[in-house]
């Protein structure tokens, strides 16, 4: 116990100190840094997510800091970078710029006639890509794990980026509705739904991308999935097939895991689960997760003696309660405690 925890009490109420889970720990002092990134730029549907990071701050502090499965769960060094209010305003100008476009768009303008302002907002998306891939680098170069906090899904490039520079080859556990695999999509080069695609396309070190619970997929993202060698792919509608038939989520986990390389990253679209968890997301799409599977699956894969380097969680976007967020703040807890669960048994 450091002198920090000395007058920390886990089993008081959560005291809102600006940390996630009201944790005593400065950055400093902290093996994971929680790195909240209010951006929802090209969020094509229910805009959002921007305001996911403090309404799960906000939730975090109900969450109990117990786990059976992880030892002294509340005595893991989890620190908060504060939001950036940087962020938030090119978040707000670009987000006025897109607007426009998608509207238009919507109007039967052609993505070339909107050629101007489409580039403007993949100039914001660069620049917020160059601020989380520099923020995250800072980190890993002090060797601390970062846990990123979307945010709308297509803010992790920068990050999976800067691990590249410090991994030579990893995998990618990628839990989402969508496969994000377009190419673009209403010209956003750097879409919230073309994260994979990104990836696939420009980072090298990535040697597998095993995507869970797709049930909301284009034919051209279905072609790029039988086509690449680097993807597995375990549907939404093959994962019920087979539970209906008998099967057990225990060897669909397996597998899972079987597929992944010994490094691994963890992108979680909270859409992944099922919408009654995440009601007021970007794009919601019915079936998907329970929390349990979710959460078996994630420690299987930390208790499977695979590396957990690092994860995301996007996409999650309050409403007029608390719930969305509260479902997020859990599922960020989970993470948190598995990525460590290597050094706890
Ligand atoms: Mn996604």
């Amino acid at each position: 116990m450091n002198n920090t925890t000395d007058k920390f009490n886990p089993n008081d109420i959560g005291v809102a100190n600006g940390n996630y889970f009201g944790l005593p720990f400065s950055i400093d002092e902290s093996q994971i840094v929680i790195l909240p990134i209010p951006w929802d730029v090209t969020t094509s549907y229910n805009p959002g997510t921007h305001n996911g990071p403090q309404a799960i701050l906000d939730a975090s502090l109900q969450v109990d800091l117990f786990d059976v499965n992880v030892n002294e769960a509340w005595n893991i060094e989890i620190g908060t970078e504060p939001l950036s209010e940087k962020v938030l305003k090119d978040n707000e100008k670009y987000r006025a710029i897109s607007e426009y476009v998608i509207n238009c768009l919507a109007m039967g303008y052609s993505e070339t006639e909107l050629k101007k302002e489409i580039e403007k907002v993949n100039k914001g998306s660069r620049m917020l890509n160059d601020w989380v891939y520099d923020k995250a680098k800072q980190f890993l170069e002090k060797g601390k794990m970062v846990a990123l906090l979307g945010g709308e899904h297509s803010v992790p490039f920068g990050y999976i980026k800067a691990l590249s520079e410090k991994y030579a080859e990893f995998g990618i556990l990628h839990i989402d509705a969508h496969a994000d695999l377009r190419n673009a999509y209403e010209g956003f080069t750097y879409s919230h739904a073309s994260i994979m695609y990104n990836v696939l396309n420009n980072i090298p070190q990535v040697t597998k991308i095993c995507q869970v619970g797709q049930r909301d997929f284009c034919v051209q993202e279905c072609e790029i999935i039988e086509r690449d060698e680097r993807l597995s792919f375990f549907s939404d509608m093959e994962i019920s097939n087979f539970l209906f038939e008998g099967g057990t989520w225990k060897e669909i986990c397996d597998k899972i895991i079987d597929s992944l390389p010994q490094n691994v990253y963890i992108s979680f679209d909270i859409d992944g689960l099922s919408p009654d968890l995440c009601p007021n997301t970007g794009t919601p799409v019915p079936g998907g997760l329970s929390f349990r599977q979710a959460d078996y699956l994630l420690f299987r894969l930390a208790a499977s003696g695979k590396t957990i380097i690092g994860f995301d969680l996007c996409e999650v976007s309050p409403g007029s309660d608390e719930w969305d967020a509260n479902v997020g703040a859990r599922l960020l807890f989970k993470m948190a405690l598995y990525s460590q669960l290597h050094a706890r048994k």
